[in-house]
């Protein structure tokens, strides 16, 4: 059995995912040069990209689950569902803007975001999951690929953080309690026209089981969720790609809205 990359190797890795990341530019993909690295490498190498980021002082905000839905598994050929690390850089108000040239190729897509309202650690239920709640909201996630024409392998985009690069959140955070996540309209509008339409159910069948998937899939690294975190569920959708001037907005049925607006 193959023992996976030295911990050489993978601090190698992440500098150059986090190089690439700092500076908006492309690389090839890792698996290229690297074609022995496994999963299990990848998520290696997103943590010490992470490490590379808390030096700097950004903080983990939460985690992201990727790939949950049928849309997004097609649009990007990979059909696993992964996760990522959110930090206080990636976090933009609603309203807020993003500036075209600061990135490589940025998309965006719709998403359904849940608030921690305890610690959560796997394994668990989807319904266990919920109980660690306190908040519900819609969010708009920002992805950037650090690879080429945004082309990856499963191992290549969670070496990459799961193309992580800004999320936006509603201002309305409703009690799990008061609404039924299981099954909401979701739009994905640019400029007043609707680009994408689809519903909650398709995250992952319920967001709810995607919460618990993650919170299992992380307790395979001894990890669990905090209380306070924000925790992405996936894209309902496929992602969109952005262009300067575009206003961009997300609307989930009871939740509202969020918006971005994108600068050249
Ligand atoms: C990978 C990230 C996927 C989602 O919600 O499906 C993701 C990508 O599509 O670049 O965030
Ligand atoms: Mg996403």
């Amino acid at each position: 059995m193959s023992k996976g990359l030295t911990q050489e190797q993978v601090e190698a890795l992440a500098d150059q995912v986090d190089t690439a990341a700092r500076r908006n530019e492309t690389i090839p993909m890792l698996t290229a040069a690297v074609p022995e690295m496994t999963l299990h490498d990848a998520y290696r190498i997103q943590r010490a990209s992470m490490l590379r980021r808390y030096r700097r002082d950004e903080r983990l905000i939460g985690m992201k689950m990727g790939l949950t839905s049928l849309a997004k598994m097609r649009q990007m050929g990979v059909h696993e569902p992964i996760y990522g690390h959110l930090t206080s850089t990636m976090r933009l108000a609603d309203g807020g803007q993003i500036i075209h040239s600061a990135h490589i190729h940025p998309r965006v897509e719709p998403e359904v975001a849940f608030i921690l309202g305890h610690d959560l650690r796997g394994p668990v239920t989807p319904s266990e999951a919920m109980q660690a709640v306190s908040g519900v909201c819609v969010a708009l996630e920002v992805l950037d690929s650090r690879y080429r024409d945004f082309k990856f392998t499963l191992i290549d985009v969670v070496a990459d953080n799961a193309s992580s690069c800004k999320i936006v959140l509603g201002s309305t955070l409703l009690p799990p309690a008061t609404i039924d996540v299981s099954n909401l309209g979701m739009l994905l509008e640019r400029n007043g026209r609707i680009e994408e339409l689809g519903s909650s159910a398709a995250i992952y069948e319920h967001p709810a089981r995607s919460l618990a998937e993650l919170a299992n899939m992380i307790s395979t690294f001894g990890e669990w969720l905090h209380a306070g975190q924000i925790i992405l569920a996936g894209g309902a959708t496929r992602a969109i790609a952005v262009e300067p001037g575009d206003h961009v907005r997300v609307l989930v049925e009871g939740l509202g809205t969020a918006e971005l607006f994108v600068r050249g």
